[in-house]
């Protein structure tokens, strides 16, 4: 059933689950690929099957702006307009609205703002957005929420937690309960006492799952590290839980290890349009380093996948020193294997009662 979450197997406090969604089911701990504008940067949805990406992230405020709510409606909703027929979860636009900073204004009802492809003015409010998601079919939608950058004050941290509590009450109020689930988001900034306060208030309202927003914004990863194993403790056990905007190797395998079971990054696909390659032990580097000229190896001797399996690092280096863009969608795609692959194997790790030596071999490899 829509929002059955079931556990098979845990390590501490990680665990290996299944989450049902009305386009399949998603093991996690899994990472999603970001595809903003509808479309994952440079990668097809047969790509992201073959990839074993299951559930992909799609953005709101983007989508509202272009191609706009009439045109994703009359496509038959997102999943037919993209070709992508996988789980998909939309972001809520909190966090893209409150990053246009001069363009903006934040009022307890809603956000009005300014957008960034033509200047028309627009309105957010909780209850608009949570209608969109729903009507683009998407798997989870996210409720609306006020992020706060770090380092803020208590102040702004407390009105953000307030704001982001009734917003929540409304986005729950609005949502239709259908096959689109509804997500809250704890904020609270670097303070448990708020993270506490925002956790419980969200909690109360009985959601099929729970996002820790507000960090990765400018905090050191110290204290993400510590308020986000804080918070996930205080999130209910049966339910997913959801670290947004977090994606590096290492950040993966600390947010496993603390029981988060979803991730989101354009990590792999950005680094992949720089030349950025990851690997699987968490290192990454550049295809314009000297060293991949005459290279005749994978970009990842380690990695299982189809570019792998296919061409050699030199030739990748060559294309993308050339400037040919399949150098890019050569890369993209193998970052995101290299990020999938891990989780894959997190949960046969977490499975076969190998998690702590498969966790601290990425930790003391992984890049910092
Ligand atoms: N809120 C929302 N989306 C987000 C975040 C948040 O706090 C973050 C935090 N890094 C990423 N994406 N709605
Ligand atoms: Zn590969």
């Amino acid at each position: 059933m829509i929002g059955d979450f079931v556990v098979h197997a845990t390590a501490g406090a990680a665990r290996h689950a299944t989450f049902s969604t009305a386009h399949g089911e998603v093991a996690t701990p899994c990472f999603m690929p970001v595809g903003t504008l509808a479309d994952v940067k440079l990668l097809e949805p047969r790509d992201l099957h073959e990839l074993n990406a299951r559930i992909v992230l799609a953005n709101t405020y983007h989508l509202w702006l272009r191609p706009g709510r009439e045109t994703l409606v009359a496509a038959g909703g997102l999943h037919r307009f993209m070709a992508w027929d996988g789980p998909i979860l939309t972001d809520s636009g909190g966090y893209q609205v409150f990053s246009l900073e001069s363009r903006r204004e934040i009022d307890d009802d809603g956000v009005t703002f300014r957008s960034h492809l033509d200047g028309s003015k627009h309105r957010f409010t909780p209850e608009n957005v949570v209608a969109f998601q729903e009507d683009l079919g998407v798997d989870v939608a996210m409720a609306f929420d006020e992020c706060v950058k770090l380092p803020s004050s208590r102040k702004d941290v407390e009105r953000a937690v307030t704001r982001t509590t009734a917003w929540a009450q409304r986005c729950a109020a609005a949502w239709r309960r259908g096959p689109t689930m509804l997500f809250g988001i704890v904020q609270g900034g670097l303070d448990e006492d708020l993270r506490a306060q925002s956790s419980a208030e969200l909690v109360a309202l009985d959601l099929p799952g729970y996002a820790i927003g507000g960090l990765s914004v400018g905090e050191s990863r110290a204290e993400m590290d510590r308020v986000a194993r804080f918070t996930a403790a205080l999130l209910p056990a049966n339910k997913p839980r959801y670290l947004m905007g977090v994606g590096t190797v290492r950040d993966l395998v600390a947010g496993i290890d603390r029981g988060i079971d979803l991730f989101d990054c354009v990590y792999p696909t950005r680094s992949g349009r720089h030349g950025r390659a990851l690997t699987r032990s968490g290192i990454e580097y550049n295809v314009r380093n000297a060293g991949c000229v005459r290279d005749f190896g994978p970009l990842d001797p380690a990695c299982d996948c189809r570019v792998c399996a296919t061409y050699t690092k030199a030739y990748i280096a060559h294309l993308f020193r050339s400037g040919e863009l399949l150098a890019q969608r050569l890369i993209s795609y193998h970052n995101v294997a290299a990020l999938t692959s891990l989780v894959r194997d997190a949960r046969a790790a977490i499975d076969g009662g190998r998690w702590k030596a498969f966790r601290d071999a990425l930790l003391a490899s992984a890049s910092p």
